[in-house]
């Protein structure tokens, strides 16, 4: 409810208008909505204690800006791993070696709305390296390191506006892309918003992937009118090479959208032949403009991130450009669009359409062959409708957002309004099974559901409101999942679990995949943080002007140093503090009395920097936050602020090998 803005007295509007009588969201509430599972569903979700799971699952933070990681068929949280937004447990964005990565041309941005995880694919099944993440506010993309489940880069996106159609990848992660949900003025500049059908456009931006590092850069981009681009999803099999975009607001408005974007029948999807757009590119046919953007990349052996502008684009224009964007009519402001796993079909799911529309990729080539064109927008040609078409779904439910496939030849499709997965099968267009969601479902996700080997296995849907579903906790209740067994003829709903944030998009692969290339510790001796200690006599403390850097270590159950003596009020204070341990699963964590800031939370062999301005006379007390031994209590220490002109000496030490100077 939240991300989709559809207002229901308009949906109600628009469904009557098509002689549909609407169910709401909330009025689902059937038999089984109220009862609890039977215990053969809860033994289909159920692992034993110390077991594994078979799935990782990677849910969206919604406006949390994380990633969630889950089990499946358990639904058990194993981590949230910040990405877009500050998380004080783990210091990220607090402490000064990540603060990079929330860099971008408008300077710190600590929050963004991430939607949709996106695993890296190779010959297009998914590969367990990346997860990416789009943040739809501040347009950016994060490239998530699946060996330390960290974030890695997070590359900022020019002449974007409302990020959404994002980050959706190639069948070798050739690119990521990026579509911009807002049209904008292309380059910004100060003019009349009701200049909106001339002055603005709408750009999508392909962000290639560096095969070995992962590292992203802005390719080029595709300038074409401002409609909104909502969704994409790329070709696969025969269809790859090609990226198929969504777009509502075809009617170029710019105000009361409800009302005004809902006028055309049909709007487009974009289908953009980036193979040809490497082509153009290689000749030469695209115009440099100026952007600015900050591509920000961690640095795993100096265990700090580094921020860059950039402040150049290469732009396509379909006029110079023939035969690398057609538009594929599509009924009506449609959402998602998704690509079957043979890459034939091309499913748009028009949330205002009664019928779902399939389109052809054969009979999309064909079409661009005999020219079978209705129009021609801005030098992007209008397919004929009727020639592209593979299949219609009839009367599936009411407001369809969503669609996955199982591998199978069965398709899942999510109804917003009607609230429900329903099941349907490629090439018949036949209904198969349907399923209510508790309740206003958005997002469905099955392992590899939309690579080329889906794992249909589980299906996992989810919700925007839960309503009764979960117990009360206040005004704000909980956003869910809802885990389906589709391994049989029809779908079994056999495990609800709450989201952190609210969950759009979600990934899923199988834990093999993962688990032998996750990461324990970092070893010590490739840690070249340029203020790390390496062992106990490299601690020191130096100062530099008012400037003190401390360089700290921590091993069970001590700091060194522990005492610090000589820091002064109004000094900077630095406390590098690198843990020594080499064990898996031995973090310590830091803080210190008064630190406007976070603790750090340190990963064995790894150097994080808290800093800290001291502002008033005082011996602080300092410890570690993680319960890491016996002694953990034990590990504790002071450091002392003298007043600003004070002569007491700089001096550190720990117990009798003091002072250490
Ligand atoms: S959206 S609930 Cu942000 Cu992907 Cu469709
Ligand atoms: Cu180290 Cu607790």
């Amino acid at each position: 409810m939240k991300n989709l803005m559809l207002k229901k007295p308009i949906l109600m509007a628009a469904l009557t208008l098509m002689g549909l009588s609407l169910v709401t969201s909330c009025g689902q509430k059937g038999a089984s909505a109220s009862g609890a599972l039977g215990s053969d569903a809860a033994a289909a979700s159920y692992v034993p204690p110390g077991e594994f799971d078979e799935f990782y699952a990677f849910i969206s933070g919604g406006f949390s800006g994380q990633l969630s990681v889950y089990g499946l068929p358990s639904g058990r949280l194993f981590k949230v791993i910040p990405v877009f937004s500050l998380d004080a447990e783990k210091g990220y964005g607090f402490n000064e070696e990540t603060k990079p990565l929330l860099n971008t041309s408008f300077g710190f941005v600590p929050w963004d709305d991430a939607h949709h995880p996106e695993l890296s694919q190779t010959d297009g099944e998914t590969d367990g390296r990346w997860c990416f993440i789009n943040g739809n506010n501040t347009p950016r993309i994060a490239r998530i390191d699946l060996t330390t489940f960290e974030t890695a880069e997070i590359i900022e996106i020019p002449n974007s506006g409302g990020n959404h159609s994002s980050p959706f990848t190639t069948e070798n992660t050739e690119y990521v892309v990026a579509g911009t949900r807002f049209g904008v003025p292309f380059p910004q500049k100060d003019v009349a918003i009701d200049s909106y059908a001339k002055e603005f456009k709408g750009a999508l931006t392909y962000i290639s992937v560096d095969k070995e590092s992962g590292n992203m850069d802005v390719a080029f981009q595709v300038l074409l009118p401002a409609f909104n681009y909502d969704l994409a999803h790329s070709g696969k099999g025969k269809s790859h090479g090609w990226t198929f975009f969504t777009s509502y607001n075809t009617e170029l408005k710019n105000t009361l959208l409800e009302v005004n974007a809902s006028q055309h029948d049909k709007d487009f999807i974009a289908a953009v032949n980036w193979k040809k757009a490497e082509e153009y590119i290689k000749q030469g046919k695209f115009k440099e403009m100026p952007a600015r953007y900050a591509d920000n990349e961690y640095d795993e052996s100096t265990h700090m991130a580094k921020s860059t502008m950039k402040d150049k684009v290469k732009v396509l224009i379909p006029e110079e450009c023939p035969g690398l964007v057609y538009f594929l009519p599509t009924p009506k402001s449609p959402h998602g669009v998704d690509v079957d796993p043979t890459g034939e079909y091309i499913v748009g799911n028009g949330k205002l359409s009664a019928d779902m529309s399939v389109h052809s990729f054969d009979k999309v080539l064909k079409a661009i062959e005999n020219k079978a064109f209705e129009t021609t927008i801005e030098g992007v040609p209008v397919l004929k409708y009727e020639e592209i078409l593979a299949g219609v779904v009839q009367k599936p439910g009411l407001g369809p957002l969503h669609t996955e496939f199982d591998g199978k030849g069965n398709a899942y499709t999510t109804f917003f309004i009607s609230s429900e997965v329903v099941k349907w099968k490629l090439g018949t267009w036949e209904i198969v099974d349907r399923a209510p969601c508790y309740y206003s479902v958005g997002h469905l996700m099955i392992p590899g559901g939309d690579s080329k080997k889906p794992d249909g296995k589980y299906l996992v849907a989810m919700n925007k409101i839960t309503k009764d579903r979960y117990l009360p906790t206040g005004p704000e209740l909980t956003q869910s999942a809802q885990l389906y067994d589709i391994s049989g003829e029809k779908m079994k709903l056999i495990l609800d679990f709450p989201t952190i944030g609210e969950p759009h998009y979600a990934q899923g692969i199988a834990a093999s995949k993962i688990i032998e290339r996750s990461k324990k510790i970092y070893p010590i001796e490739e840690n070249k943080h340029p203020y790390a200690a390496l062992g106990e006599k490299q601690a020191k403390v130096v100062r530099e002007g008012n400037t003190v850097h401390v360089y700290m270590t921590m091993i069970r159950s001590h700091f060194a140093p522990d005492n610090i003596e000589g820091v002064k009020v109004g000094d900077k204070v630095y406390f590098h503090v690198t843990n020594l341990e080499q064990d898996w699963d031995t973090p310590h964590g830091f803080s210190v009395m008064g630190a406007r800031n976070a603790e750090l939370l340190i990963m064995p062999g790894q150097t994080e920097t808290l800093f800290w301005e001291p502002d008033r006379v005082g011996v602080f007390p300092f410890y570690c936050t993680d319960f890491c031994s016996a002694l953990h209590q034990e590990m504790q220490g002071y450091v002392r602020v003298s007043p600003a002109n004070s002569t007491v000496p700089l001096t550190w030490k720990l117990g009798d090998k003091a002072p250490v100077q």
